[in-house]
Parts: structure tokens; C-alpha cells; sequence
């Protein structure tokens, strides 16, 4: 089955480049740019990784995320993850990130962007792998705050594909942040939202609603209200599932109940992805093993779930057709 995993060729829609921060890469990142950790080593770091919570994630997520500092540390951040995409097989990759974890650092909105870009282009080059950029708003700041992000995202707009929302879900619903959206779709952005991971399938419904969604990230609460799943059906609005992430931060007590083969059997739009891979304890080949293990999907479950994850991409349907 690992093997099978492998082999099949992905693409992965759900993953924040500040998730993929591996505790050597930010010890080494730390002591270059003299950022001082309350961590006194790499494996007291994997130790502080016990998750009861989105929130308990996200302090840690984002002090982790304090030791990116130049535009290289970025650029290495991103062709680390590349590599990895390389190994598993993953051939397209649409990836998050968080403009303000950054500029309310002082680091340049610039700075964050070719870094990445850089080593995106690098990774087309040299590894084959296509992929798009998403930068997120966090949804814990103000309406006022992501707006001024939108503007500063407005010079790199060639390089960003569209706009997400992610961060703390419940007391910060869609509906905060439903103006910066509208714009962001006059701009010509694809909209994403987080929703239904902690918070509950009104947050969907919000996400649907008044953002005007292209894809639900998570979206796993759905199964509360049964006219919403017929609506995702209907739709083929899809979700990016990360599992390992889920259980990791208790939205779904065990694998085994995991939902989302309920879902595919439905025939919702489902995708596999691994969300924060260094902090969730597997990349995206892990992610499809434990459905196998835990869940028992099969090989024709796992084949339509890598068919998913194109379909759901951002990618033209000429470009899709390569893939289906
Ligand atoms: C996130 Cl799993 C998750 N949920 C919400 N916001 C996030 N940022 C990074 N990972
Ligand atoms: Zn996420």
C-alpha cells in the first residue's frame, strides 16, 4: 500500500509553507538571525508538539515562525518542502501564506513573496512541479488590517493566485471579513476560506454565502446539515481534508472516525493534504497511509481521492486532462 501511495501521482491544495518548518530548519534559522526560541533543543521542540486545540497549535505555529527573517530563509523554507513533493510524488502544489505572521514583524511583504517565488520557480524548472500561490488573511486581526494586506498584495499580484483565510475559526466567521473579499474577487483573485475545522457548518455556509468561495478548506463539519453536503455535492464545491492535522488538533477524536470516505462515498469533492506537515507528524504520503490503515480505503478510494485533488485544483481543464 505504501508503495501504491507513493506511485500516485498527487496534488496538494491545502498546506501553509509555515507549517512545513521543520525544528532543524528553525534551529538553524534561529541562531542565524539571533532569534532567541523557549525551546532548548530540536527535540524539546517535537516534545512541545501535544495539540488540544487549534489555538494550542497556532501560539507555537507562529513562534515558530518568528525565525524567518531574509528573503533566503524563506526561499529555503519552500524548496525544503519542494524536495519533499519530489520524494512523494506530488505533482502540483497550491500553497499558503500568511502575509501578516510576517509584515507585522517588519519583515517586507516582498521579501516573503520571491522568496518563495524563487524557489517555486525553481522547483518548475528543475523538479517538474507546477504550482500556485494563495496568501491568507488571519481572521483573529481586524477586517482593517487584512485590507491593507489586500493592497500590499496588489504589486505581486502576477505571483499570487488567490486569497484564503485561516488562523483561529470560531468568534471570527466569514461574515467579518465579507467586504475585503468582494474586493479581493474584483481583483481577480480565486477565494478559499477555512471553514467547518473547529467551527461549526454555518461557517460553511458563510464561507459559500458571502465569500464566494472556489473551495472550503477543511469544511469536515459539514456532515451536521445534510443540505449542505447535498449542496457541496450539487456544486462539486470541494474540501481540502487534512486528517493527520485533524486528529493532531482533536477536531476528530480518532482516526477511525474520521469522515471523509463518508464524504468521497457520497460524492463530495473530497481531497486529501497535510496542512502544517512539521507540525502534524506526516506529509501528504502520510496522510493517504493512515486513511488506508485506519479507515480501510482502498486503492479505488485512494486513486479517486488523488483524482480529486487535481480536479479541485486551480489548474486549467486543459491542464487538468494530463492528470484525469
Ligand atoms: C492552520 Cl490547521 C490551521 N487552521 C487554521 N489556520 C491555520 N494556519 C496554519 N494552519
Ligand atoms: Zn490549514
Amino acid at each position: 500500500m505504501k508503495k501504491f501511495i507513493q506511485n500516485l501521482p498527487k496534488a496538494e491544495l491545502h498546506l501553509h509553507i509555515e507549517g512545513t518548518l521543520e525544528p532543524e530548519l528553525m534551529f538553524k534559522l534561529a541562531q542565524k538571525n539571533e532569534i532567541a526560541l523557549p525551546y532548548a533543543s530540536i527535540q524539546e521542540v517535537r516534545e512541545a508538539y501535544n495539540f488540544n486545540s487549534l489555538q494550542s497549535f497556532l501560539d507555537l505555529y507562529y513562534a515558530g515562525a518568528s525565525v524567518l527573517v531574509e528573503e533566503i530563509d524563506f526561499f529555503d523554507l519552500t524548496w525544503a518542502y519542494l524536495q519533499k513533493c519530489k520524494v512523494q510524488n506530488i505533482l502540483h502544489v497550491e500553497i499558503f501564506f500568511d502575509p501578516q505572521t510576517h509584515t507585522k514583524r517588519g519583515i517586507a511583504f516582498g521579501v516573503v513573496v520571491r522568496g518563495i517565488v524563487k524557489a517555486l520557480q525553481k522547483a518548475k524548472k528543475e523538479l517538474g512541479i507546477s504550482s500556485f500561490l494563495i496568501m491568507c488573511f488571519l481572521r483573529h486581526l481586524s477586517e482593517k488590517e487584512a485590507y491593507e494586506t489586500l493592497k500590499e498584495s496588489l504589486p505581486f499580484k502576477h505571483h499570487i493566485i488567490g486569497v484564503g483565510l485561516d488562523s483561529s475559526e470560531v468568534g471570527h466567521p466569514p461574515s467579518k471579513f465579507e467586504r475585503v473579499f468582494k474586493r479581493a474577487r474584483q481583483e481577480g483573485y480565486k477565494i478559499v476560506a477555512h471553514a467547518g475545522e473547529e467551527g461549526d457548518s454555518s461557517y460553511i455556509w458563510e464561507a459559500i454565502k458571502l465569500l464566494h468561495v472556489n473551495r472550503i478548506d477543511h469544511g469536515i463539519r459539514c456532515d451536521e446539515d445534510a443540505t449542505l453536503v447535498d449542496f457541496l455535492i450539487e456544486k462539486q464545491l470541494a474540501l481540502t481534508v487534512c486528517p493527520l492535522s485533524n486528529v493532531k488538533l482533536c477536531a476528530v477524536d480518532e482516526m477511525k472516525n474520521h469522515n471523509i470516505l463518508k464524504l468521497l462515498h457520497q460524492g463530495v469533492l473530497v481531497t486529501v493534504n497535510s496542512d502544517d506537515p512539521a507540525y502534524f507528524g506526516g506529509y501528504l504520503n502520510e496522510n493517504y497511509l493512515a486513511l488506508a490503515h485506519d479507515l480501510g480505503a482502498s486503492k479505488h478510494d485512494l486513486v479517486a481521492l488523488a483524482k480529486n485533488s487535481f480536479k479541485a485544483s486551480f489548474l486549467s481543464e486543459e491542464e487538468k486532462e494530463k492528470y484525469l
